[in-house]
């Protein structure tokens, strides 16, 4: 059997400073489905997600809590690989830039790119956000009524000058735009491509790549008093996960990854810094960069430092795990920003969920343990409108497969749910109710139909709502082995006479609480 095709995908890493936000939950949710689906379509796929612990952020957090930031990280790393375990998804691995592995790797990188002539010693003064990490331009910051200055992000600036390592970033420029005129996928969605491809061609200019006046970080190689800065550490965790720089380590064939999933705020340090350092290094470069938008509340971005996060663990308690993920991805087109309120919730579980998919499950399989002796039953003939609902059916790996190809969540999902609406349609337009005295054999053969869009419909809602689409898979009783895209589709029907379990509904309706 030819090997499997590789398919290495990863989150941002969060920063551990305080606990995870819907933010965070957005991102490894959308990172699951789009590692879910690759599985079931037959892909060796890898998904990493974790914590990006070091810099001067978490050593400041850490100092105002009256702990040590190490132990202050590994309190918060949990709650955040809590929160994806929560979130049902699927990681094969959570990295942690504490983690052992990590320093021999950034060291490594650190070494390649000294031993190009791309890191010099020099000084370096200018301003720099700590709750970014992030350097800026004095044109890119604006005053304060109180004579303070603030970065474009809107968060406070301070004057830095100490000794400092570069990294010749102004060398890489051409190379840079080169790479993403060749690659017109490599920075994703377009709107991000235009952004970065204006910004590298205003000229780049070398990166300030170490720090002395704080000690939470990777150790510079040959010179201890300085920590390397953050982003580099950070970036790197993408190399260290593949168990770089070991090269023989089976992890490596993953690199270089099809895609990195993050947010808007980071698409620079993605898509600039770390495609010049790996030039740098000689390593190969990631397929493709995909920023996705923000999700917000009542139109405000939601962070740490405004106070208005909504915790994930809560949201999960209050509309389930299945229902949490469905409205992220259904709800917001990927790629844009999002709104997120607790009636455009309820309204994607009781419409979409409940109603459209839930409904049609459970008044079809009642049908088929109450008529057809609990199994699947036998087909007549297929009239026209049987073969144009199988049909739609059958096509969905096709359409699904365009879709998520350009991380088309909100579609890929709108082409399942336009099948189920079609066989809402179709069901209640044939009235196997009324078959089953008028024409029993017409009645199994309408139950039949629908039962094998719910098969194709369970197959492709696995990675994003996996527990309910497993429910509804079992109540078809598809075996493991049934449950990849391949399987859908006329060479795979279900088999008339196979046994059902009873059925049990899949989605439950959110129902609200009464006011006391
Ligand atoms: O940026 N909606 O960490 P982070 C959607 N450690 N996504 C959001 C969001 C929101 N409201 N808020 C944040 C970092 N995000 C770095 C990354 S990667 C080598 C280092 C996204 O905890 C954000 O865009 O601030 C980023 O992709 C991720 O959450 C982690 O953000």
């Amino acid at each position: 059997m030819a090997d499997k095709q590789k398919f290495y995908i990863t989150t941002a890493i969060s920063y551990p400073n305080g606990a995870p936000h819907i933010g965070h939950a957005y991102e490894v949710v959308a990172s699951d489905a789009i590692a879910r689906f690759k599985r079931i379509d037959g892909y060796d796929v890898f998904f990493m997600t974790g914590t990006d612990e070091h810099g001067l952020k978490i050593q400041q957090t850490a100092d105002k809590n009256g702990t040590t930031p190490k132990a202050f990280v590994d309190d918060m790393a949990a709650k955040f690989r809590a929160m994806a375990d929560r979130l049902n998804c699927s990681y094969d691995r959570f990295i942690r830039t504490t983690d052992a592995d990590h320093v021999p790797s950034t060291q490594e990188l650190w070494r390649r790119m000294q031993e190009k002539g791309d890191i010099y010693l020099s000084k370096y003064s200018g301003w720099y956000s700590v709750r970014d990490e992030a350097y800026y331009d004095e044109a890119e910051l604006t005053k304060q009524p109180d004579g303070s200055w603030r970065a474009p992000t809107g968060t406070p600036v301070e004057w830095i000058e100490e000794e400092s390592y570069f990294f010749r970033l102004s060398a890489y420029q051409d190379r840079l735009l080169a790479h993403y005129e060749a690659h017109p996928d490599f920075i994703s969605p377009e709107t991000r491509r235009n952004e970065i491809t204006s910004f590298v061609r205003s000229g780049l200019q070398d990166l300030s790549i170490s720090r002395t006046t704080f000690n939470w970080g990777l150790p510079v190689p040959g010179d201890p008093k300085h920590v390397m800065y953050v982003w580099i550490d950070a970036l790197n965790n993408y190399v260290t996960g593949c168990g770089f720089p070991n090269e023989s380590d089976p992890r490596w064939n993953y690199w270089p990854a099809d895609v990195h999933i993050i947010g808007k705020d980071i698409v620079r340090f993605h898509t600039v810094y770390w495609p010049a350092f790996l030039m740098s290094a000689e390593l190969p470069l990631p397929k493709r960069v995909f920023g996705h938008g923000f999700l917000l509340n009542k139109g405000e971005k939601m962070s740490k430092s405004v106070g208005n996060v909504v915790d994930p663990f809560d949201l999960a308690d209050t509309y389930g795990v299945d229902q949490i993920r469905y409205f992220f991805m259904r709800e917001v087109p990927f790629g844009q920003d999002g709104n997120y309120s607790h009636e455009a919730i309820v309204n994607r579980i009781n419409a979409d969920l409940a109603n459209d998919l839930g409904n049609l499950a459970q008044r079809s399989l009642s049908m088929i343990a109450k008529n057809c002796d609990a199994a699947v039953p036998q087909p007549g003939e297929f009239a026209q409108a049987d073969q144009d609902m199988l049909w739609l059916a059958d096509a969905l790996p096709v359409k699904t497969r365009a879709a998520m190809k350009d991380f088309a969540l909100h579609t890929t999902l709108a082409e399942i749910w336009a099948v189920v609406a079609e066989a809402n349609r179709y069901f209640a337009s044939q009235e196997p109710w009324v078959l089953r005295k008028t024409n029993p054999e017409r009645m199994n053969t309408v139950l039949y139909v629908t039962a094998e869009v719910l098969r194709a419909v369970g197959i492709l809602a696995q990675p994003f709502v996996p527990e309910a689409a497993a429910k509804l898979l079992d109540l078809l009783a598809i075996p493991p082995e049934g449950r990849g895209l391949a399987s859908v589709g006329p060479e795979h029907r279900l088999a008339a006479g196979t046994a059902l379990p009873q059925p049990a509904p899949i989605f439950p309706r959110y129902l609200e609480a009464e006011a006391s």
